[in-house]
């Protein structure tokens, strides 16, 4: 039998539990000590720890007040009874140390540093394939001691038709084809006037190359889009030759699609050259095998060139008896898609990032 321990604090009496009167010093001590232990759960803030220690601990507290109630126990059963609260508070203390050291301690990880952590990545931009295309060819033709420049995309009628030696009735002058902002200016079809402002400019020994933006009035397709890019390249000096033109490009063809590939000139029609060629080179994805990016023919087209007409050199005073000169022009979304087997040019405008990322 256990003494009867009265309860005189302030806490409310459950309805299940039996009275006060009825307990045990034991139970009151182990139901306490449950109680403690719960309560113990809840303390994850400073005002927490601080009401528990207040309830429980402090001099007015719950534990405080079995001390109280020690003289109304048995004098025998007091020594027992005053260990087992001693230890009731012993462990209230230690429960309550705890709680406080993992409060700090979570505390405290909130401003460590962990260097197990990945780190955060910023983000990189990059160049779009287009200007990576244009960067790439500029400068191996800036090594061949070409220099870049760029001219007006709105252009007139005289420099992007008329001073190229284009027949009054050339498709190209039609409405159908190119975007006219009035009856005598234009969005440049191609960037081949900048080579006629710079000729008007300066005087021979030229060697210059045109990166940019031109404008065709076509219906967007996999193949064709309104707004893409071309790098025209020229050289006027005396005496220059076709060869020179092969040399040229045989040259840049290597440097850019690799040293092992054939070539092949074919004889075309520029309204600004006479001859013309467009220059083919083996397909590097099949080794001429045949392929989806050469439609199995072993061949791609990867420029048009020629030497320029003597017309067009009258257009720009330059006398066609002393001077020649060798010009091409380069397709820059058809040649990043083919290096890059793209096969759709609208995915080059249309600027989803999970296609630009894939040119970084
Ligand atoms: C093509 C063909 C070409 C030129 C551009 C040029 C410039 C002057 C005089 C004569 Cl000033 N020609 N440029 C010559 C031949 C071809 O471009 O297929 N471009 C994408």
């Amino acid at each position: 039998m256990y003494a009867r321990f009265f309860f005189s604090g302030s806490r409310r009496k459950q309805a299940h539990e039996p009275s006060i009167e009825e307990l045990t010093v034991k139970e009151i001590i182990a139901s306490m000590l449950a109680e403690v232990r719960e309560a113990t759960d809840d303390l994850n803030s400073e005002e927490a720890v601080e009401r528990f220690r207040l309830a429980y601990l402090s001099r007015k507290g719950r534990i405080a007040q079995l001390f109280e109630q020690l003289k109304t126990v048995p004098a025998d059963e007091r020594p027992l009874t005053g260990k087992a609260l001693n230890e009731l508070r012993q462990i209230t203390q230690s429960l309550l140390d705890g709680a406080v050291e993992k409060l700090k301690q979570s505390a405290g990880s909130r401003d460590r540093l962990d260097l197990s952590l990945p780190g955060r990545t910023q983000p990189r931009g990059h160049m779009h394939i287009v200007s990576q295309t244009i960067e790439e060819i500029s400068d191996i033709f800036r090594r061949m001691g070409f220099s870049v420049a760029d001219g007006p995309e709105i252009e007139t009628d005289h420099y992007n038709f008329e001073a190229l030696n284009f027949p009054a009735d050339h498709p190209a002058r039609d409405m159908q084809d190119t975007f006219f902002i009035t009856e005598d200016h234009l969005l440049r079809t191609h960037t081949t006037p900048v080579q006629v402002r710079l000729m008007e400019r300066f005087r021979p020994p030229i060697r210059a190359i045109f990166p940019g933006k031109v404008y065709r009035n076509e219906v967007i397709s996999a193949r064709s889009h309104v707004q893409f890019h071309q790098i025209d390249g020229l050289f006027v000096d005396q005496g220059v030759t076709f060869a020179d033109l092969k040399g040229t490009l045989v040259t840049f063809a290597k440097m850019y699609y690799g040293s092992s590939l054939r070539y092949r000139f074919r004889p075309s029609f520029f309204p600004f050259t006479e001859p013309s060629a467009e220059m083919d080179i083996s397909c590097y994805l099949c080794n001429a095998k045949g392929c989806r990016v050469c439609k199995q023919t072993g061949w791609l087209e990867i420029l048009g060139c020629g030497m320029v007409d003597p017309n067009v050199f009258r257009s720009v005073d330059v006398d066609p008896e002393e001077h020649s000169g060798y010009a091409f022009g380069i397709g820059i979304e058809r040649t990043a898609m083919l290096r890059h087997a793209i096969d759709d040019i609208r995915l080059l405008f249309e600027n989803d990032l999970r296609v630009n990322h894939q040119f970084n």
